[in-house]
């Protein structure tokens, strides 16, 4: 019994609380040791809003299973208590996740550790924090009480759509941290929704789609990258946070991890690895950064925007 797990339950249908009970029941039958479990939470459904709250639960475990023969118990366990998988993020008896394997980190297409999509779930988070606060995340490298407290802090920050002709400007809100959602085949209809549903602030030049009903805009008058970055900043009144810099890919927007030089070094110019120490990498697009010409530029730009706000 040497590896510790930790587990993240969900259900919100049918019995729930009964369904928590037995999806653990049926883990203690199988031999896998619960050494801990936080209190249940009721929580709001995420990513698809039309369904009941959630009982989210974290109990962490011992077992010597690994992680494939883990995945393939807890599958098990699932299908027993009658899962159903109908729509993606959509309402289930019993959702069981493996959130952590120890510090093991494993990147297969049919598993994924440590789960994916820790630090943007309260529901994850919170109740890791109540029982193993001081865990380390073995790719964020930061405790889960660190964890928790940073997303608090994004959840509070302000979160944009951009209009497929604002490219750049998602770019450049991405590369200073913000949460950008920016997809150039998003139709109007789409952006509205997206809009009126998450709160997100849609940047858009186009001043009819501004005016849309339930939605939330800022209609740009600027028509080039600093006057629109500074329109933006003036008109929302906000501000950068200097440690948020660089913390998320330009490309997709998830956060970037912080990787060992050595761990880059065959992927990257040798002269890159000899000029740079820090290295940071985007899971999703599996794309290395470090602070080269590019990153200059956006610091540079940082600072002239800075100035010009303050
Ligand atoms: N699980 C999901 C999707 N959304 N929301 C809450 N609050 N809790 C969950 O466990 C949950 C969710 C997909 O696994
Ligand atoms: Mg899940
Ligand atoms: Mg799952």
């Amino acid at each position: 019994m040497n590896n510790r797990c930790f587990l993240g339950l969900g259900s919100n249908l049918g019995d729930k609380k009964e369904n928590l009970r037995k999806a653990k029941e049926l883990l203690i039958q199988k031999n896998i040791k619960i050494i801990n479990e936080s209190t249940i939470y009721e929580t709001k459904p995420m990513y698809y809003s039309e369904q009941d709250n959630f009982l989210n639960q974290v109990i962490e475990v011992k077992t010597d299973y690994q992680p494939d023969e883990l995945l393939e118990i807890i599958s098990e366990i699932e299908k027993k208590l009658k899962r159903v998988r109908k729509i993606k993020y959509g309402p289930r008896t019993i959702d069981i996740d493996i959130l952590f394997y120890g510090d093991k980190i494993i990147m297969r297409e049919n598993l994924i550790i440590p789960h994916h999509r820790i630090i943007e779930r309260e529901f994850v988070l919170e109740p890791l924090c109540e029982i193993a606060g001081d865990f380390i995340h073995p790719e964020h490298r930061k405790t889960m009480c660190e964890l928790k407290e940073e997303l608090i802090r994004e959840n509070r920050k302000t979160k944009f759509l951009c209009d497929a002709m604002l490219g750049d400007i998602a770019e450049w809100l991405r590369l200073t941290g913000f949460f950008v959602f920016y997809n150039p085949d998003a139709d109007d209809n789409e952006l509205v929704r997206l809009s009126s549903e998450k709160g997100y602030i849609l940047l858009t030049r186009d001043k009819e789609l501004s005016k849309r009903k339930n939605i939330n805009a800022l209609y740009i008058e600027s028509k080039e990258f600093k006057g629109t970055i500074r329109e933006i900043f003036k008109k929302l009144k906000l501000s950068i946070d200097e440690k948020d810099i660089f913390s998320r890919c330009p490309i997709c927007g998830e956060k970037l991890i912080d990787i060992d030089k050595d761990e880059v070094k065959l992927f990257i110019p040798i002269r890159i690895y000899e000029e740079h120490d820090k290295f940071k990498m985007c899971r999703k697009c599996e794309k290395i950064y470090w602070k080269g010409e590019k990153y200059k530029n956006l610091y540079n730009q940082y600072l002239e925007i800075k100035d010009i706000l303050e």
